[in-house]
């Protein structure tokens, strides 16, 4: 059980419908399945007057990070899209912060930066930026998906210097090999995040 207070972000990392929806185009298997305990986390995080953030995968038609321009994954949550729109089911408070990552055709899987796909020069996403004015210490962090967006973002929150919480509840992997999802959380636990259920 996970508490929240005012220098505390919940961020929930891609509830798109491209991952979460079963007919996305990146569809993560029981991503779908994790939104009742992601709704629930940010109602607790609502109560208790947490910061609550939501990041946006959001492409450009081409990008690096696609397989028919040369990367790895099928088109998806191309900007403005239904696959790019935060999956319905999600509880999203109106006027609520969202950062967008991948804008310019940047690679990379941080809510917190941005990777140059030719140089593999990172830049900041304003996340630590909107956090920071906040006066936020704390991230409790959750969404899709555990082995990319969330374990980078995770990371990213521990390097600079935030105390990080996964809910362990509230993600899904996409597994692309048996077991990543599971690596990824070692990972994460390693670099210091604790594990925790909503
Ligand atoms: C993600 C693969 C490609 C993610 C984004 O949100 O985890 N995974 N782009
Ligand atoms: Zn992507």
């Amino acid at each position: 059980m996970v508490s929240y207070d005012e220098r505390t972000a919940l961020i929930v990392v891609d509830v798109q419908n491209d991952f979460a929806d079963p007919a996305g185009s990146l569809a993560v298997r029981g991503g779908d399945e994790i939104v009742p305990r992601v709704n629930d986390a940010i109602q607790s995080a609502l109560a208790a007057g947490a910061t609550v953030v939501y990041t946006q995968d959001w492409h450009p038609d081409s990008t690096p990070h696609f397989a028919k321009d040369g990367g790895i994954w099928p088109v998806h949550c191309v900007a403005g899209t239904w696959g790019a729109a935060l999956f319905p089911a999600l509880e999203v408070a109106p006027g609520a912060l969202r950062v967008h990552t991948g804008t310019g055709g940047e690679d990379g899987y941080s809510g917190f930066t941005v990777r140059d796909p030719l140089s593999g020069v990172e830049t900041p996403t304003e996340l630590d930026s909107l956090l920071r004015a906040r006066a936020i210490e704390r991230t409790v962090i959750c969404g899709l998906a555990t082995d990319y967006c969330v374990r980078a973002t995770v990371l990213d929150a521990l390097r600079l210097g935030y105390a990080t919480t996964v809910l362990g509840d509230g993600i899904a992997a996409v597994d692309l090999q048996e077991g990543d999802g599971e690596r990824a959380l070692g990972e994460m636990v390693e670099a210091g995040a604790i594990l925790s259920e909503t």
